[in-house]
């Protein structure tokens, strides 16, 4: 009998589900929702249609996302889910009081810090405006608790593998891609993670093309959904209209033909301003020292987004971009504007 998985199309708290079918080797499948942003709001008929049927009201006890479907079984609540899947497989069965308990506390303590850190990433328990304040005095201390926890341990338990490790390993790992700084200086939990994707079939999972890396949240999250693609094309739009104007405005030059002539080995050096200020100054040193460069004006905004040199030998132009570093996730903004209407349920 196939297993069927519901859930929103993102990682969200099926993650770990589906992490552990994979581990069991279940046979096993997935329906996936979406929700559609429209004029009046979300939209997210295409599950709440499935969910108003009679087979979901009346074969759920709380019809909700994830769901599971295992022939007569029918279970939401995701952690009732993972139990399910650990009794079935035996995984993690034959623990001791002790190992028991540790378990047990360990997986309402990961739910607790996973809605802190998911109520983070879509602003409805904390603005996302106070992320750094939220990181440094909530969310690493709980870590730090967890590192602790984890301490001459292998798994949660302690040698045995049980299901709070799928979930334990599955938020790490969001964590991991919302701020990997977050676990400086945790080598239990970082150690747990490696020892955990390393288990064969986790490994096997994670680097097959089944494996969803993201989107950790939903499309109304200000950071895990897709809030973060959309600035990073905005970004890389930017930089390829710099780009493109520098090197028709130069097509000439005899740089600019060197350059082209060779275009499968383009090389191009992408540096992070601070500020549009920062961007600004830039330009002005720039026309100071005679540098060709486009400074891309984004329109209708009129500001500038964007800066481009036409080609040049790196040496004749490095000194001009002291204070400039190659562009990182630090550059990012580190506020987006706030998710409006955002309600706990919409992970
Ligand atoms: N405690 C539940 C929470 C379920 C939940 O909040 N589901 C969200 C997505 S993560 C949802 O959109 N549910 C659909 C609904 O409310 O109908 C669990 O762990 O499964």
């Amino acid at each position: 009998m196939t297993i069927q998985v519901g859930y929103w199309n993102i990682r969200g708290l099926v993650g770990g589900v589906r992490l552990m079918l994979e581990y069991a080797g279940a046979d096993w499948n997935e329906t996936f929702y979406e929700a559609h942003k429209t004029e009046a709001g979300w939209d997210r008929t295409e599950w709440t249609n499935v969910k108003a049927t009679a087979e979901f009201q009346e074969g759920f006890a709380f019809p909700n996302l994830p769901y599971l479907i295992d022939g007569d079984v029918k279970i939401s609540q995701s952690t009732a889910m993972l139990k399910y899947i650990a009794r079935k497989f035996d995984i993690g069965q034959k623990l001791n009081d002790t190992e028991a308990w540790r378990v047990d506390q360990a997986a309402d303590q990961i739910v607790d810090v996973r809605g802190g850190f998911v109520g983070l990433c879509y602003g409805f328990r904390t603005p996302f405006a106070q992320r750094e304040t939220f990181c440094e005095n909530t969310l690493k201390p709980q870590l730090k608790q967890l590192d602790r926890y984890m301490s001459g341990c292998k798994f949660v338990a302690g040698e045995t593998l049980s299901y709070v490790d799928f979930m334990f390993w599955e938020i790490l790992d969001h964590m991991e891609l919302f701020d990997a700084s977050l676990f400086d200086g945790l080598e239990n939990i970082k150690a747990f993670k490696k020892r955990f994707a390393e288990l064969p079939k986790i490994a096997a999972y994670i680097s097959s093309p089944k494996f969803m890396r993201g989107p950790c949240n939903n499309k109304m999250a200000a950071w895990g959904g897709d809030k973060e693609l959309k600035r990073t094309c905005a970004l890389i739009g930017q930089g390829c209209h710099a780009s493109c104007a520098a090197i028709h405005l130069w097509h000439g030059h005899e740089q600019t033909q060197a350059y082209l002539k060779d275009l499968d080995n383009m090389h191009k050096v992408i540096l992070g301003a601070k500020s549009e200020e920062h961007l600004n100054k830039l330009a002005k040193k720039l026309e100071n020292n005679n540098v060709d460069f486009k400074l891309w004006m984004e329109q209708p905004e009129n500001y500038p987004t964007a800066l481009a040199l036409r080609p040049y030998p790196k040496d004749d132009v490095k000194k001009l971009f002291k204070g400039f570093n190659l562009l990182t996730k630090q550059d990012e903004p580190k506020s987006v504007p706030e998710t409006k209407n955002a309600e706990p349920n919409t992970e």
